[in-house]
């Protein structure tokens, strides 16, 4: 083979590519238009060049001047040496530098992992190992938290890892660079195409560590463009990302990116709390704004408490991630004026939304409906028949934006992907009789922690490490506020110093830290129990665990 094959066949390596029909048909229906996430960027900041793209406490940057940064940014990277292929972790807070990286590295045909600030070096080592990832940047500290310490340990697990950029004090790796004497110009990814991955977003996932969802040009750009129109972004849109920027959600529905489609103005906030949102909200006349629906809540109790109802002067409030219970929707509508929309979606693809003409109803009890008429639904049963229509069942979706196979993963596609290549969602849901879609449960083994998803086998078999633990389940707790939280069921080993249990129960959960799991994977709860309840199969009865949870709270 040539470079130049040997090249492309790398670029495809660990992907499961759409079948050519699929291919055709998005292309011939409009929704596959042939842009690279660089040549969309480049045409919103030609645009808009000169509308205010990025607010960052009292930072101001230009669509311009946005675009000026991140070209210097790629010319950097080359200069570096790295090339189309190439990965990256970007795990960074809500902060200007985050879409430099995003656009600059996706500009030379890098491919970022899109790892939350909330990850720990369990979770980014993984991301490296499998991307072969080179570059990994991270800011000094957030939330309390030193990165620096997790970039040491990835260090020293992954060889594959070249560079350390830290934004802050960067100690012994490199500083954010000044680029400003680089030029504008680089050679870019003329080797890329629109239908080549653009970068990895992440899973919550039910089995082992978060699963990379590799997403190519072509199939992002559409769902962003049509969230972008669903939502009615404009120039005069200004969208507060309370959210962590990477996540799929804040990106793309409509997100970051619908935004600068439009021409909008994103401001950025350091955390989502009510004392840091209320006050931008009303400084920058926000009109658009996304949170989960735990943070929903917490912001409609500051406003209950007193606060300045911001609800009422958004043009939309986005709730998703979660389940968004009808009580919460409905005061958020009834009581404080509040244009909700319902957003139901996963970084494997499918999202669903309300749409601002829905009836109150639809508003408050539904998940809404997919954004594309090619976005194909399959309601089944355990046995992948499909129920007649309302019945309450498994989701299964294939479409244009939706991924056939995770990074790597063969094994575990053949049980997240039907042969035809419909993905296996995990959840529960009905369909009412307009199209929209209600979230009734979930299949898969996964808590979902206030919108923060938690792979129970992860923690479990982190768990099971413990010398004291001869078995553990991790299962849902009902919260009043999260929606969900953890609580782990310990079978633990008697020895001959037992500790005091609570003393164990803390001993565990210092365990699950030092492992390096992200902070909010660490259970809220720990029972220890003497023997764990078995299925007729003989594997642990989760249902019966979170069962006796709910007696034990009544
Ligand atoms: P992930 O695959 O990690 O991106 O997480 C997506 C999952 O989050 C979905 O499959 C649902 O289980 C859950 N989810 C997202 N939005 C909603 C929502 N509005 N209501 C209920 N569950 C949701
Ligand atoms: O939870 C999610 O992953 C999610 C929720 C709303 C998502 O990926 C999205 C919208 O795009």
């Amino acid at each position: 083979m040539q470079d130049h094959q040997l090249a492309e066949a790398g670029l495809w390596e660990g992907i499961v590519q759409y079948p050519p029909e699929f291919i055709e048909k998005y292309i011939a229906k409009g929704y596959w238009i042939g842009q690279t996430i660089s040549e969309f960027f480049n045409e919103c900041a030609q645009k808009y060049a000169k509308n205010t793209a990025v607010i960052s406490a009292e930072e101001h940057l230009s669509y311009a001047e946005l675009k000026r940064q991140v070209d210097q940014f790629s010319a950097y990277l080359e200069q570096k040496g790295y090339q189309a292929g190439d990965s990256l972790v970007i795990q960074l807070p809500n902060i200007i530098e985050f879409f430099i990286a995003y656009f600059a590295s996706i500009g030379i045909g890098m491919r970022p992992v899109m790892s939350l600030p909330a990850h720990r070096h369990a979770e980014v080592s993984h991301f490296i190992a499998q991307t072969e990832a080179k570059l990994y940047i991270c800011a000094e500290r957030h939330s309390g938290f030193d990165y620096r310490t997790l970039a040491r340990e990835c260090r020293q697990r992954c060889p594959s890892l070249q560079q350390v950029i830290v934004v802050g004090e960067p100690e012994e790796f490199d500083p954010w660079p000044d680029v400003s004497a680089f030029p504008e110009q680089h050679a870019g990814a003329p080797n890329i195409t629109a239908r080549h991955v653009a970068f990895f977003q992440l899973s919550g996932g039910s089995t082992g560590t978060p699963k990379l969802i590799p997403r190519t040009h072509d199939d992002y750009l559409y769902s962003v463009r049509a969230s972008a129109e669903i939502c009615q972004l404009d120039e005069t849109s200004k969208m507060l990302m309370a959210l962590p920027a990477a996540h799929n959600f804040s990106l793309s529905s409509a997100g970051s990116l619908g935004l600068f489609f439009a021409g909008g103005t994103l401001v950025l906030a350091k955390e989502p709390s009510p004392n840091t949102c209320f006050a931008l909200i009303e400084k920058h006349r926000i009109s658009h704004a996304a949170l989960v629906p735990a943070l929903a809540a917490k912001w409609a109790e500051t406003v209950q408490q007193g606060a300045a109802n911001i609800f009422a002067g958004l043009k939309a409030l986005q709730v998703g991630g979660a389940r968004l219970p009808d009580a919460l929707a409905r005061q958020l509508i009834e009581e404080y004026g509040c244009r909700l929309q319902q957003v139901f979606g996963m970084a494997e693809g499918l999202v669903n939304y309300t749409r601002y003409d829905d009836s109150a109803e639809s508003i408050i009890s539904t998940q809404g409906s997919r954004i594309s008429a090619d976005d194909e639904i399959k309601i089944v049963d355990d046995e992948d028949r499909e129920l007649a229509a309302g019945e309450v069942g498994h989701l299964l979706t294939r479409g244009p934006y939706t991924i056939r196979g995770y990074f790597k993963a063969d094994e575990h596609n053949r049980k997240a992907f039907t042969r035809d290549g419909f993905y296996r969602t995990g959840d529960l849901v009905r369909m009412t009789e307009d199209g929209n879609i209600i979230v009734e449960g979930r299949s898969k083994d996964q808590i979902n922690r206030g919108g923060e998803k938690i792979a129970t086998e992860e923690v479990e078999q982190a768990l099971n490490l413990h010398p004291q633990v001869m078995q553990s389940a991790l299962v849902a707790m009902p919260d009043r506020m999260l929606g969900e939280k953890s609580c782990a069921f310990i079978q633990w080993r008697r020895e001959e110093k037992d500790p005091s249990l609570s003393r164990l129960s803390m001993q565990l959960r210092q365990h699950v830290r030092t492992f390096g799991l992200a902070t909010f994977k660490i259970p809220d709860h720990i029972e220890f129990i003497e023997d764990m309840p078995y299925t007729a199969l003989g594997k642990i009865d989760k249902k019966e665990l979170r069962q006796r949870l709910i007696q034990a709270s009544n």
